[in-house]
């Protein structure tokens, strides 16, 4: 995949495409108000309302451990963490409003189970050690991606980035710690650390977007800069990243193909099981039903608040009025 792919030019081409195409071509971001192709509007809308209902949803499967943090500190840290993924997901929502997005549409379409969000979190987090691989390898996971989408094309989405990536890096080091200090505990703690990388290396991986031969929108995503790496060459940043960290955990991955390939100077992986990847995309992972009800449940429970909030600016502009 190049990030040079040549655009048919037809004699439809409108003037705008090609002077939007230019200052992608020298690297100019793309504000709300400038002028923007219709479809590439629509790629980030979907690309960003994804990443923003997977940071709603995502925090479910780490809420499930807030009442039974080992101490009071590992729960407040676990509690930030959590409020900063609620955050995240509103920033993301803010951006694709920029882009003429109506949030509710967008949130409705998640609890109706017509749109995505990542795969990951479709998976059950069944011990404390699942805390520390959750930080340590999904967060971990997301930085890499993250990362390269602070340079995307549209601005909002990059300033966004840029904020979301110093508190995922907190996040990445709070999962660290807390698998480090299992591996140095007993020999039930560190086999429970080895137990819960097991079950998260292989959807961390996943999580990354198919291989790029199946990777629908990377070519037209790419040429419009809006994702700036590769899925693969994501994947292949996140192993250069983790392995080594692996090793001083002490811990192993589940993938007796993982190997150094000197010539790339990178980490190579065995084969991912995409069958799996789009069973749970496809609505049939371990948890998606339990996670959308228990976000269809938040809505129900809390709706009287949209009301107050939505009562209360009435009454605030009748007063102004008057
Ligand atoms: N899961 O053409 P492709 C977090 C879909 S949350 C589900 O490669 P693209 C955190 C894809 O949508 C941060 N679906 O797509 C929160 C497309 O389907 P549609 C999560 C996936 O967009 C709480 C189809 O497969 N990060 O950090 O070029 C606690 C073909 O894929 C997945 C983001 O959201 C998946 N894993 O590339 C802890 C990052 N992968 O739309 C942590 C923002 C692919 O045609 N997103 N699909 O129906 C991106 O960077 C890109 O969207 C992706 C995929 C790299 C994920």
């Amino acid at each position: 995949m190049t990030n040079n792919i040549a655009t048919p030019v037809t004699s439809e081409t409108h003037t705008n495409d090609l002077a939007f195409l230019a200052r992608i071509d020298n690297d100019e971001k793309i504000e709300a108000c400038d002028w923007m192709p219709p479809d590439y509007r629509k790629m980030l809308i979907r690309q960003v309302s994804q990443h923003a209902h997977s940071e709603i949803i995502g925090m479910q499967p780490e809420r499930n451990w807030l009442t039974r943090a080992p101490s009071l500190q590992r729960k407040s840290i676990l509690l930030a963490k959590i409020q900063d993924e609620a955050g995240h997901g509103l920033y993301l929502y803010s951006v694709t409003e920029t882009l003429g997005a109506d949030r509710k549409s967008l949130v409705d379409a998640l609890l109706d189970g017509r749109a995505k969000y990542s795969s990951i979190f479709n998976y059950p987090a069944l011990t404390w050690a699942d805390m520390g691989a959750i930080g340590w390898l999904v967060d971990g996971a997301a930085i890499v991606n993250q990362v390269s989408l602070c340079k995307t094309s549209y601005a909002p989405y990059a300033r966004a980035m840029i904020r979301i990536c110093k508190e995922e890096s907190f996040h990445q080091r709070q999962g660290f710690d807390i698998l480090w200090t299992l591996v140095h505990g007993s020999d039930a703690q560190k086999a429970m650390a080895q137990d819960a990388v097991n079950r998260w290396w292989w959807p961390a991986l996943m999580m990354l977007g198919p291989h790029d031969s199946n990777s629908q929108h990377s070519e037209k995503s790419m040429r419009w800069k809006i994702k700036r790496i590769s899925n693969d060459e994501t994947r292949r940043r996140f192993l250069t990243q983790t392995v080594p960290q692996l090793e001083a955990l002490g811990l192993t991955a589940p993938d007796p193909d993982l190997n150094y390939d000197e010539e790339a100077q990178c980490y190579r992986h065995g084969d991912i099981d995409w069958d799996e990847f789009q069973r749970v995309i496809a609505g049939n992972g371990p948890c998606n039903k339990q996670r959308l009800q228990t976000a269809r449940t938040a809505r129900d429970n809390q709706s009287w608040v949209l009301e107050a909030s939505a009562a209360y600016t009435q009454n605030q502009s009748k007063q102004t009025m008057h």
